[in-house]
């Protein structure tokens, strides 16, 4: 028998966001996030809906945890609500014993089920009182205190019993789409036509900043006062698409493929591992890229014990000549779905940006991997929509193969990354548990490996995939 590719330990589960799944806006004394606000703005959300109902995880926390179970998942990565933890958000701001109890339940319910808990202490829903009171993620000075004041009364109250911490799911979304595009919540952007405020040209990359500074300093407080008794560990997670050239015979656009993994992924993750913005950011942005101080290097540099991995396609990358546009966040390129002979990277689905290219997978986490010194990875999220499926009968949309396939083609690509390059990873979470509110793009587009009965009180049905994970490693996995 040739040696199996994962070991026995391997952390393998599904993931989920609080706005996504939970509803409950307002029960046990939560207020609004900047997605409850954001929501209410007509025309931000594909089929003006919102995350009041979701998937009813709130009251139904049993469910998913019987779900969890029937999946044979090992962990399972959910993230708090702030808002609910502490309805204002500040560090003066009241803690709400209910809000922080729902969370300290669900992670024992998760432990007596054999489960293990990984939290996402930030999946985008910042407390609304903070961006009105004093500009959220734009004010370094208030909203990296009031974080890092959030996390401690979150470790504080959880952190013996949680083992996997993430500081944000991210970063890049929160300040591209919620600062540049305004696709996201709260919505700014130089585009009139979508909202009165915002500066694409400048915000995103403050922001970025702010959760930078914010995440080393949420890591040095759980390094300084609870690694030692508690024995967890702590990182951030990072999304990321792999990238091939539209023309591989031109050098330009080979170049342009590492500059879109620079602008994308090593924004963050340059400064995490070597204190420092990527060289092609500082040469297109200037100094409308923020300069480190000593001390944010100091908090910033060194501050993951694991890159957590968030990771769904590949596009093809076409250089553009000229200067590039002050609002340009990709690194003054192009992606496309086609290259040069007119070949798709991989099938449609119902995501305009997603289309399933596996090896992609195992070459950025190499590629990854190598550019960081052989970090240990938790993939934290891998995913796929099916297009049309929210149109189709249930028994039919109950066998879904597609996305079968693309988790055996992706889990596939990690073991080779784990086997045969070498890379570190030792977890997977699939996204998503179950179907859920998918941001911007409402309810129509599906990730679940549950259906999620919205019309019929949010019962939930597996689909296909969701004993296919636990088939797919059965079959890569050391047995016990
Ligand atoms: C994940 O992000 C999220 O963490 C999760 O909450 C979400 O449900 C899941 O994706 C599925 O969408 O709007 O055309 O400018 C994945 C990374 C990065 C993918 C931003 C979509 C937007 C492209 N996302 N990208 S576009």
């Amino acid at each position: 028998m040739p040696e199996a590719p994962l070991p026995k330990d391997f952390l393998w589960g599904f993931a989920t966001a609080s706005y996504q799944i939970e509803g409950a806006p307002h029960e046990d004394g939560r207020e609004d996030s900047i997605w409850d606000v954001f929501c209410r703005i007509p025309g931000k959300i594909a089929d003006a809906s919102s995350g009041d109902v979701a998937c009813d995880s709130y009251h139904r926390t049993h469910e998913d945890i019987a779900l969890l179970r029937e999946c044979r998942a090992k962990a399972y990565r959910f993230s708090l609500s702030w808002s609910r933890i502490i309805p204002l958000g500040g560090r003066n701001d009241p803690v709400n014993e209910k809000g922080l109890q729902y969370y300290v339940q669900l992670v024992d319910d998760l432990h007596a089920a054999g489960i293990e808990p990984m939290i996402t202490l930030f999946h985008w829903d910042l407390p609304a009182e903070l961006d009105k009171r004093y500009g959220g993620l734009l004010n370094k000075e208030e909203f990296v205190k009031d974080y890092e004041n959030y996390a401690r009364v979150v470790f504080k109250a959880m952190g013996s019993k949680v083992k996997y911490w993430i500081t944000y799911n991210e970063p890049w979304c929160s300040s591209i789409l919620g600062y540049s595009t305004g696709l996201f919540a709260p919505g700014h952007t130089s585009d009139r036509t979508k909202s009165a405020i915002g500066d694409s040209s400048r915000e995103p990359w403050i922001v970025g900043h702010n959760l930078l500074i914010a995440h080393g300093a949420a890591v040095k407080a759980y390094r300084d006062d609870f690694r030692e008794k508690d024995g967890g560990q702590i990182g951030i997670t990072l999304n990321g698409d792999w990238v091939e050239p539209w023309d591989a015979d031109d050098p330009a656009d080979v170049e342009a493929c590492d500059r879109k993994i620079e602008f994308a992924i090593c924004w963050f993750g340059d400064p995490i591992y070597f204190g420092k913005y990527p060289d092609s950011m500082r040469k297109q942005l200037g100094d409308r890229l923020p300069q480190f101080t000593e001390e944010e290097i100091a908090l910033v540099k060194g501050s993951n014990d694991f890159y957590g991995m968030n990771h769904y396609c590949a596009n093809y990358i076409k250089h553009k000549d000229g200067p590039a546009e002050p609002e340009d966040f990709t690194g003054n390129l192009e992606m496309l779905m086609e290259n040069k002979a007119g070949e798709s990277i991989g099938p449609e689905t119902q995501s305009v940006w997603l289309r399933p290219y596996p090896i992609g997978f195992r070459k950025l986490m190499k590629w990854l991997s190598d550019r960081y010194g052989g970090p240990v990875f938790y993939v934290t999220e891998n995913g796929t929509s099916l297009k049309g499926e929210n149109d189709l009968p249930l028994d039919e949309l109950l066998q879904d193969d597609f996305r079968c396939e693309y988790f055996r083609g992706y889990i596939g690509a990690l073991a080779a990354a784990r086997s045969k390059d070498g890379v570190d990873v030792r977890g997977y979470m699939a996204w998503s548990l179950m179907d859920n509110f998918e941001w911007a793009e409402g309810y129509e587009t599906r990730f679940g490996v549950t259906y999620v009965d919205y019309n019929g009180g949010q019962k939930r049905h597996p689909k296909k995939s969701a004993k296919a994970i636990g088939d797919i490693f059965d079959g890569l996995m050391e047995k016990e």
